[in-house]
């Protein structure tokens, strides 16, 4: 559990937790109007009673650190900076929506000023990516976090686990948010885990793992905050289970009546928003003035946004022939940033030393004919004296009878395995 749940935050931190929450819920609510009214386009998630969750996880982030959100994370993707209207525009697959009107949920990004991956379907998938784009910027000096979040029945992929542990064993800045909410579509969570706590998972990896109160947001903004600066300062992945509930169905199209009446009751007396407005009150932070000018100000808007996305287009047809492969600049301007020296990292500096040599090894038609340098294993090769600093000496091979040599060859490729 985390050590300083009672972190103090500031009057505006405590305001933004809220109002970001009421957006997340809001946006939604007006998506499932749109839907209604037939005009997105693809499958609708909610997140419902979870916005704890995707804010106050996003919010423990900085500016420059990397998100990937998955179905249920719209409040991630609002804490980040990403307007409704592109959220609106991206599931009614309208033409100036981030991915020009080529998908209908939620699977776009902002690599270059957000710093936001497009989310993949593939459950866990997103677990070795964002440990790639982790190990990456600290590979160009770069000082972020990345985050992800993944869910009870995600946890169980393959990739999840492999993601992990090369996270681990990379030490990557990476922080993972797994949202148990109790249900993956109709799977109840002890039906597909023997586990109490998801967050056992991470002892596999050597890895360490918060518990926390999924509808508690100033309980998962102390938490995340807390894994973000260890990940941070260099002491490898982290893993929060936040626990709570999925109160709609998977998607629209799934009134999950396979949920027990007694759970549903359980938590929806236990919602995120309401226990926080009670604490704002107790707190003296909110009134009931402050309350409805933020319910004006949102209602405002997403009045706006809303209508700005309805009236944008939906794509032209010959636009769909467009975009199918990258063509290079004009697809896209991706460079690596580097915040560190490139010579730091570039040969001759990142070059080493061969260990040993094998005479033929490489000598193809292309190649000089000489003996090429084997640079894999660190311990010395059986048939081989090491040399005075610790290595075999690099032309051992030479005048080596031929039994030993083909023995030495079969030490290195041992040592690589
Ligand atoms: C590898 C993989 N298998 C199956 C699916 C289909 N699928 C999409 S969401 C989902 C349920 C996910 O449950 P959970 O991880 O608990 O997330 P929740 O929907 O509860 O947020 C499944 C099986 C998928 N997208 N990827
Ligand atoms: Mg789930």
């Amino acid at each position: 559990m985390a050590k300083e749940m009672s972190r103090e935050l500031t009057r505006q931190q405590y305001l933004d937790l809220y109002y970001y929450m009421r957006l997340n819920r809001a946006v939604e609510e007006n998506m499932v109007k749109l839907f209604r009214q037939n005009k997105i386009v693809g499958g609708l998630y909610s997140s419902l009673g979870q916005e704890a969750i995707s804010v106050g996880t996003c919010y423990a982030l900085e500016k420059k650190d990397w998100i990937a959100p998955m179905i249920r994370n719209i409040g991630a993707l609002l804490v980040k900076g990403v307007p409704p209207r592109d959220i609106f525009m991206q599931h009614m697959a309208k033409y100036d929506s981030p991915t020009k009107g080529r998908d209908g949920t939620s699977h776009f990004g902002d690599l270059d000023n957000l710093h936001i991956v497009s989310p993949i379907s593939m459950l866990g998938d997103l677990i070795p990516v964002m440990t790639g784009i982790a190990i990456g910027a600290r590979y160009l000096g770069q000082k972020v976090v990345a985050m992800t979040w993944i869910g009870d029945g995600g946890s169980s992929t393959g990739v999840f686990h492999e993601g992990l542990n090369f996270a681990a064993t990379q030490k990557a800045p990476f922080v993972l948010i797994l949202e148990n909410n109790l249900w993956a579509y109709s799977t109840p969570v002890r039906r597909q885990v023997p586990l109490e706590n998801l967050a056992d998972r991470a002892k596999a990896y050597g890895i360490d793992s918060y518990i926390v109160d999924g509808n508690n947001v100033v309980a998962v903004y102390n938490t995340a905050r807390e894994a973000v600066e260890r990940a941070s300062a260099g002491e490898g992945p982290i893993l929060i289970e936040a626990k709570t509930f999925r109160r709609l169905g998977h998607a629209q199209h799934d009134p999950a009546e396979y949920v027990p009446k007694e759970m549903r009751a359980y938590w929806e007396a236990r919602d995120p928003i309401a226990l926080y407005e009670k604490f704002l009150t107790a707190e003296k932070l909110l009134d009931a003035a402050g309350k409805k000018e933020i319910d004006k100000k949102l209602d405002t808007l997403l009045t706006a946004e809303r209508e700005f996305a309805e009236n944008s287009p939906l794509p032209p047809p010959e636009f769909a022939e467009g975009g199918i492969y990258c063509t290079g600049d004009d697809c896209h301007k991706i460079r690596a940033k580097w915040e560190r020296p490139i010579a730091e990292v570039t040969p001759p500096k990142s070059s080493v030393t061969p260990v040993w040599t094998v005479p033929g090894f490489g000598s193809g038609k292309g190649s000089g004919g000489a003996a090429a340098p084997i640079h894999f294993g660190d311990a010395p090769a059986a048939m081989e004296k090491p040399s005075e600093n610790g290595r075999p000496a690099k032309t051992a091979t030479k005048g080596t009878p031929k039994k030993a040599k083909a023995m030495s060859a079969s030490a290195s490729r041992k040592t690589r395995r």
